[in-house]
C-alpha cells in the first residue's frame, strides 16, 4: 500500500466504521449505499506518482470546474458497507478531478480495478454546490437505504415533503432539536442520474437530508458519523410510527405547542 497521509487515512476509518453501523441497522443490503469524504490536504504521494504512468482518467459526462484537482475518497462500485472493514484498500478509491474538471482520475493502487460509486455524479454534484456556497466544513455525503423512512414513501400521504416533515417531527422530539429544517423529497427518479443528481443538489441546499422516494436517502455531514446521525434520527421516527401501526395503536404524536417549545429551546441553544 502507497504511504497515506493522515487525513486518508482517518476518513478511510470514518467509511469503514459508518459501513458497519449502516449494514447494522439493516440499511445496507447487497451493495446498497455508498460513501463519500473530501480531502482537504491531500499530500501528494507514491499514489500520484502511479497516476502519471498509469493514465487512469475517466471521462465525466458534466463539467466540474468548481471541483478541479479536488481529492475524495469514494466508495467502489459493488462494494459491501459489511464488508469496507475487511478489505478498506479494495473497496474504497482515492479519485481526483482533472484541472478542467471534465473528469477523474483513479489515484489509489488496487490489486483489483475497482471503480466509483454508481452514484458518483450525485455525490460530486453536491460536493460542488457545498463549494460553491463555501460550506467548506461538510465534506461528507452518505446514500443508504433506511427501512423504515424509504417505507414512509411508500405511502401516498407521505410521499410528500410537507405531510413528510409534519409526520417526522411529531414523532421524535430530535428532529425538531437537531432537523429542524426539515428534510427534502424527490419524487422517484433514476438512480445515477443526472436528474436526481440536480434534484438532490437543489433539496441539499436548504436541508442536510433528502430523501429519494421509494429508495433512500442522501444525507450530509462535516463527518461521516454525522450525516449518519441525520439519518438516525429522522428514521427513528419513522420506526416509531410503524411500531404504533403494528401495534394497532393510534399515535398521539406531539402537540404543535410541544414541537414549538422545542423549536424555541434549540434555538436557545444554539
Ligand atoms: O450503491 O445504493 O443507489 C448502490 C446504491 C445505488
Ligand atoms: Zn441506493
Amino acid at each position: 500500500m502507497a504511504e497515506r497521509n493522515i487525513e486518508i487515512k482517518r476518513a478511510i476509518k470514518e467509511i469503514t466504521e459508518t459501513g458497519k453501523l449502516l449494514w447494522q441497522k439493516g440499511w445496507a443490503e447487497r451493495n446498497a449505499g455508498n460513501i463519500s469524504i473530501r480531502i482537504e490536504k491531500y499530500i501528494h504521494d507514491n499514489e500520484e506518482k502511479n497516476l502519471k504512468t498509469k493514465k487512469t482518467f475517466y471521462k465525466l459526462n458534466n463539467k466540474l470546474t468548481n471541483l478541479s484537482g479536488k481529492v475524495f475518497l469514494v466508495t467502489a462500485t459493488g462494494s459491501r458497507m459489511r464488508d469496507i472493514g475487511k478489505n478498506p484498500d479494495e473497496s474504497i478509491l482515492t479519485i481526483k478531478i482533472s484541472d478542467k474538471g471534465d473528469g477523474y482520475y483513479i489515484l489509489s493502487n488496487t490489486k483489483n480495478k475497482i471503480l466509483p460509486t454508481s452514484e458518483l455524479i450525485v455525490h460530486l454534484l453536491i460536493h460542488q454546490e457545498l463549494l460553491k456556497n463555501k460550506l467548506h466544513e461538510i465534506r461528507a455525503i452518505a446514500h443508504t437505504h433506511p427501512t423504515e423512512l424509504i417505507a414512509l414513501t411508500h405511502i401516498k400521504k407521505y410521499a410528500d415533503e410537507k405531510n413528510l416533515n409534519k409526520l417526522i417531527k411529531s414523532i421524535h422530539p430530535e428532529n425538531t432539536m437537531f432537523v429542524n429544517e426539515g428534510v427534502g423529497f424527490i419524487p422517484f427518479l433514476l438512480p445515477g442520474s443526472y436528474d436526481i443528481a440536480e434534484a438532490t443538489v437543489k433539496s441539499l441546499q436548504k436541508h442536510k437530508l433528502a430523501v429519494w422516494e421509494k429508495h433512500g436517502c442522501f444525507a450530509v455531514g462535516k463527518t461521516v458519523s454525522a450525516a449518519f446521525d441525520i439519518v438516525d434520527m429522522v428514521n427513528k421516527s419513522a420506526k416509531i410510527f410503524f411500531l404504533c401501526k403494528a401495534a394497532r395503536l393510534k399515535l398521539q404524536g406531539l402537540s404543535e405547542k410541544q414541537i414549538q417549545k422545542l423549536s424555541v429551546l434549540m434555538n436557545n441553544l444554539h
